[in-house]
C-alpha cells in the first residue's frame, strides 16, 4: 500500500499535516508533531518579531465548526530559524508559515527564513484576524506583485495560503498568476473571514476579540474548501499542487480531498481536540478504505473525481 505523495522536493509518506496554528508554535509542540505518524509539520505562521496574540477567550468550537481570533501568537521568526536544524533530524517536511502585516515584512521574513534548512515556506495572504489590515489574498493586484517580489528572493519551495474565494472568476484568476509566478503549492483554505457564534443564554459573542468575529473552521468549511480544491486544480489544468484544508476528520474526508486534486492536506480543528495520535487513527483508516477500494497507491487518485 503507497500513501505517499510529493510535491517537489516535499515527500510525504502520509499526506496529512497540522495547518499552521494548531500544534507547532514551540519547539516541543513541533517536535510531537513530527513524532507522530503525520506526514510534516508546519510551523504557526511566524512574524518579525514575537506576539502574544489577541486578549481575552479567542478560541470556541461547537459541533459545526469553531472560530478562532487568535491574533497570530508565536515567538517571532529568530526562534524558528534557531531551531530548524533541530527539526530537520527528523527526517519529514517542515514548512514555515510565515505573516506580515506589510509587503516589507514579507519580504524581511522570505530573506531571513530563505537562509535556514525548511523544506518549504508557506506564505500566508489570509489571516483574517488581524483588525484594521485587509486581507491580501483578497487584494489580488498587491498579492500578485508581492508573490512576484517573493519569487525572485529564494528558490526554496514555496507555496501560498489563500483565503475562500466565492466566484469561479477569482479562482481562475488566482490560479492563472500562481502559475505565472512560478509558486509551487496553494494551500486552501484559511478559515471563513467574519464569523461569529453567539451565546444565547448569556446573550454575548463566544470569543472576545475583534467584536466576538473570527475565522471559521472544521466541518462547516469542508463544502466550501471541496470547491475551491476542485476549481484551483481545473483551473490550473493540474498543475498547481494542493494542500487542502478545511474541516477534514476521517478517512474518508482525506480520499475526497485527494479526488478534488489535493496532493496533501492539513488538520486544524480536527487535530486540536484529538491530540497527536490522531495521525496514526487517521493512517490507519485510511489503509482500510485504500484496501477496501482495492486502490494500491493514494497518488494515483488525486484530481480523479467522476462528474455525474
Ligand atoms: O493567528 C490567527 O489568528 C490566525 C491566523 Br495567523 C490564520 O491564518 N488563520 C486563522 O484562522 N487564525
Amino acid at each position: 500500500m503507497d500513501t505517499s505523495t510529493s510535491i517537489k522536493n516535499l515527500i510525504f509518506d502520509f499526506p496529512v499535516m497540522n495547518a499552521s496554528g494548531i500544534w507547532g508554535a514551540t519547539e516541543n509542540e513541533l517536535k510531537k508533531i513530527l513524532e507522530s505518524k503525520s506526514g510534516a509539520a508546519v510551523v504557526k505562521s511566524v512574524t518579525l518579531t514575537k506576539r502574544s496574540g489577541n486578549p481575552g477567550v479567542r478560541y470556541y468550537k461547537e459541533e459545526v465548526g469553531s472560530i478562532n481570533s487568535m491574533g497570530l501568537p508565536n515567538q517571532g521568526i529568530e526562534y524558528y530559524c534557531d531551531i530548524a536544524d533541530r527539526l530537520n533530524e527528523y527526517r519529514k517536511p517542515v514548512i514555515l508559515s510565515l505573516a506580515g502585516f506589510s509587503q516589507n515584512d514579507y519580504i524581511k521574513l522570505v530573506r531571513k527564513a530563505s537562509k535556514y534548512s525548511f523544506s518549504a515556506l508557506e506564505v500566508n495572504l489570509s489571516c483574517p484576524n488581524i483588525e484594521g489590515k485587509g486581507i491580501f489574498a483578497y487584494d489580488f493586484k498587491t498579492m500578485f506583485k508581492l508573490l512576484k517580489k517573493l519569487r525572485k528572493l529564494t528558490d526554496m519551495t514555496m507555496g501560498v495560503k489563500l483565503s475562500p474565494y466565492a466566484q469561479r472568476d477569482e479562482i481562475k484568476l488566482v490560479a492563472e498568476n500562481l502559475l505565472d509566478i512560478r509558486i509551487d503549492f496553494v494551500t486552501t483554505m484559511n478559515t471563513f473571514p467574519l464569523s461569529a457564534f453567539i451565546n444565547w443564554e448569556k446573550e454575548s459573542t463566544r470569543i472576545k476579540p475583534n467584536g466576538g468575529i473570527g475565522g471559521l473552521g472544521g466541518a462547516a468549511v469542508k463544502p466550501i474548501c471541496l470547491s475551491q480544491v476542485i476549481l484551483l486544480h481545473q483551473y490550473s489544468k493540474g498543475k498547481l499542487p494542493i494542500i487542502g484544508v478545511g474541516g477534514i476528520s476521517t478517512a474518508s474526508d482525506i480520499y475526497e480531498f485527494i479526488l478534488a486534486g489535493a496532493a496533501a492536506v492539513q488538520l486544524g480543528t480536527s487535530l486540536l481536540h484529538n491530540g497527536t495520535n490522531f495521525f496514526q487513527t487517521l493512517r490507519d483508516d485510511l489503509i482500510k478504505l485504500l484496501l477496501e477500494k482495492k486502490v494500491n497507491k493514494l497518488s494515483s487518485k488525486i484530481g480523479k473525481l467522476k462528474f455525474l
